[in-house]
């Protein structure tokens, strides 16, 4: 028989819609201290799906580290990095690929004693396959990828929580898998820190630097300060 001792505060903490009920939010996961954004080096490679996680991960008040797997997939790993810089300046990139031990090691000082780790990431980028390397052994079933559309199929069916005997634990549950924006605005500026820090000049408080006059963002564009890419990434979003 289970007995709650205790409910912790919330430090961190991923949500979606729930599916009945559009405006209500459904807790996915609590806790997490650190979230990997994983993604696979391979043809289906995108800096700007990167960002989007990474809007999600801020609005979970989660540490966001980036994971790029498959290296072995591409021969221009170097570049995928540079562009993930880019997009940020301080979050962490690791490069791993599941035939390189040394990779995936450096996931290992994110998984101290009672520190809490979740992924994200598409189907297929490898996160089964990263997880059972950090459990050190095959407590998940992967599948191979399909052929046509590289994508993973979802071999996880239900909710799990995994306690590393070496430390640390690990959430994967097919709601993290399935996570979809919410609270977008408030993340989407934590995400774009640069953007934020122009837009404070700006002379319209709710400005979208557009067409604004007095826009201290397109300001900073036209000045070189900040990238034309990176302004309308942020307007992508
Ligand atoms: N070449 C290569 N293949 C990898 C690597 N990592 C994982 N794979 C393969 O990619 C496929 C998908 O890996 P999974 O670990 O199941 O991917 P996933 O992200 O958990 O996928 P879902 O369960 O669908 O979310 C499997 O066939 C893995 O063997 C890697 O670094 N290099
Ligand atoms: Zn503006």
């Amino acid at each position: 028989q289970a007995k709650i001792c205790a409910i912790l505060p919330r430090r961190s903490c991923f949500s979606r819609k729930s599916s009945s009920n559009p405006t209500k939010r459904q807790i996915v996961a609590a806790n997490v201290d650190t979230v990997f954004l994983v993604s696979g080096l391979d043809r289906n490679f995108s800096p700007r799906r990167v960002e989007r996680y990474l809007v999600a991960a801020a609005e979970s008040g989660a540490e966001p580290v980036i994971v790029l797997n498959k290296t072995d997939l591409c021969d221009a790993v170097g570049d995928a990095v540079k562009a993930i810089q880019v997009i940020t300046e301080s979050v962490p990139i690791h490069t791993t690929s599941s035939s390189e031990p040394d990779g995936l090691n450096q996931l290992e000082v994110y998984l101290r004693h009672g520190r809490t780790v979740a992924f994200l990431g598409s189907s297929g980028v490898g996160k089964s396959t990263i997880i059972n390397f950090l459990l050190g052994s095959n407590r998940q079933e992967t599948q191979s990828v399909r052929q046509r559309d590289q994508r993973g199929r979802h071999t996880t069916a239900h909710r799990e929580l995994l306690v590393r005997s070496k430390g640390g634990v690990i959430i994967d549950t097919p709601g993290m898998r399935e996570l979809q924006l919410w609270d977008s605005d408030r993340a989407l500026e934590s995400a774009f820190d640069d953007i934020d820090v122009f837009s404070q000049a700006c002379r319209f408080r709710d400005c979208q630097h557009q067409t604004e006059p007095g826009c201290a963002v397109r300001q900073a564009v036209s000045d070189g300060q900040l990238t034309t890419d990176r302004l309308s990434h942020y307007h992508q979003l």
